[in-house]
């Protein structure tokens, strides 16, 4: 028998702006401030690690013994591990499809959970899920992305992302919706201009998903495995919601590995025009030129137009979007500093899972044109700690006997203020 390993709460809470306290890591739950207009909600990201990937890269997992690694013995333990932290949202990635249907569906259905799936493009066989309990929320919308788009060469791999809109069940009155976005971005780690070309076309359809009628924006959560580390251009990117990209090489965006291909530039702008997605991460809307009937040749001054706004955009090597964005985790021990993992296995310990909420309003006052959304808050509660690589080997690393995806499954408690 390989021991288990134990992972415990860190309760939280945020009294001023700038400091996260950890209350406490015991089992109870201290009451940060009473508040009677609230409504709390528990989170999972969990990459459950699918077959066909397990098998496709069979010598990531040489540590493991052989029985361990078959579906028949891992989905149990999976499902036995969701069972018990019982969270009311999950956002699952590497869902294979035929397991979905046959097994993971039916299993979450009967513990009260919803279901929406978005499978990969291509043949891919798995895909991201997220799944809600119905006692908590009510379905508004469903909007899958794809990230594979034949007009768009660039973006020629099959990775996805899910949104949904979700309402919240109160006993009483009204509560702003939560919008959820799940993803597993691409892995190739050479492949910067992918990925944050991924991130951008997802962060558009939040966007798009999260927005109000009278401007602000829903609450937002956006989980997944971004195949990316702390600190990266692109986990900056998604916290600072502002990134110069001038002279970074593609293969240095996510962090994950030195490679010494990959090294080409970014090109400036990263996607062409015609992805609609502007360097804000929003849709743009398709403007037609009005065609003015005056003296002047109307042609000409459509044609002087073009060229200003190519040019600004040849120029900027800035990406930015509006949201205020704080990770649930903040990926060192704050005692020795050393890394949390979020997943392990022969070649890699490294954390690539997030939880990513809308928080409390940054100040941002003095520095232009960083403007931030107004996007509603969401309060961190609490998170159910990582581990460190050193903690993972001492149970012979991911997959093991109890855990059984090469990822750990993060948790976060959030509350709503009403
Ligand atoms: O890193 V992952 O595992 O988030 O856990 O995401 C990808 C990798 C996942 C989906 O593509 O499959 C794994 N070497 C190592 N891992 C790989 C490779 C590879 N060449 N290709 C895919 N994956």
């Amino acid at each position: 028998m390989e021991g288990t390993i134990k992972r415990h709460w860190e309760y939280i809470c945020s009294h001023n702006k700038e400091n996260t306290k950890i209350l406490g890591d015991e089992n109870v739950d201290p009451i940060c401030e009473d508040s009677e207009n609230k409504f709390d909600f528990s989170v999972m990201s969990y990459n459950i690690l699918s077959q066909n990937l397990l098998e496709d890269n069979s010598h990531l997992y040489r540590h493991c013994r052989r029985p361990l690694l078959h579906w028949s013995f891992r989905f149990p333990n999976i499902l036995k591990e969701i069972k018990h932290y019982d969270a009311d949202v999950l956002c699952l990635q590497e869902v294979q499809e035929d397991h979905y249907g046959t097994e993971i569906r039916p299993s979450l259905e009967s513990l009260g959970y919803h279901c929406e799936y978005k499978n990969r493009t291509g043949r891919k066989p798995d895909g991201c899920a997220i799944c809600f309990k119905h006692s908590k929320f009510s379905l508004l919308s469903v909007n899958p992305v794809e990230f594979y788009r034949p007009d768009v060469p660039l973006l020629d791999r099959d990775n996805v992302g899910l949104v949904l809109l979700l309402q919240p069940k109160i006993p009483s009155g009204d509560s702003p919706a939560i919008c959820v976005a799940n993803t597993h971005l691409l892995y190739n780690p050479r492949r910067g201009d992918i990925k944050l070309t991924q991130l951008a076309m997802l962060l558009a359809e939040i966007s798009s998903v999260a927005h109000q009628k009278n401007g602000s924006f829903h609450p937002i959560i956006m989980c997944g495995d971004f195949n990316s580390v702390p600190g990266s251009p692109l986990y900056s990117f998604i916290k600072d919601g502002k990134l110069n990209y001038e002279g970074l090489a593609i293969g240095k965006v996510s962090g994950q590995e030195q490679s010494s291909r990959g090294q080409r530039i970014l090109s400036i702008p990263i996607w062409p025009p015609n992805l609609g997605i502007s360097q804000n991460c929003v849709y743009e809307v398709q403007q037609v030129p009005k065609v003015e009937k005056t003296d002047s040749d109307p042609t000409q001054t459509q044609l002087d137009k073009t060229e200003v706004l190519e040019t600004a955009e040849k120029l900027s090597s800035h990406l930015q979007h509006h949201f205020s964005l704080s990770s649930v985790y903040s990926h060192y021990f704050p005692d020795t500093g050393i890394p949390e993992v979020t997943t392990c296995h022969s070649r890699n310990a490294i954390t690539v899972d997030y939880i990513f909420y809308s928080g409390e309003k940054k100040d941002v006052a003095g520095e232009p044109g960083t403007e931030v959304a107004l996007v509603g808050g969401l309060k961190l509660l609490a998170r159910l700690s990582l581990l460190t690589e050193e903690d993972l080997w001492t149970v012979n690393g991911l997959p093991n006997e109890n855990n059984s995806s090469d990822h750990l499954p993060l948790l976060a408690k959030f509350r709503l203020e009403l």
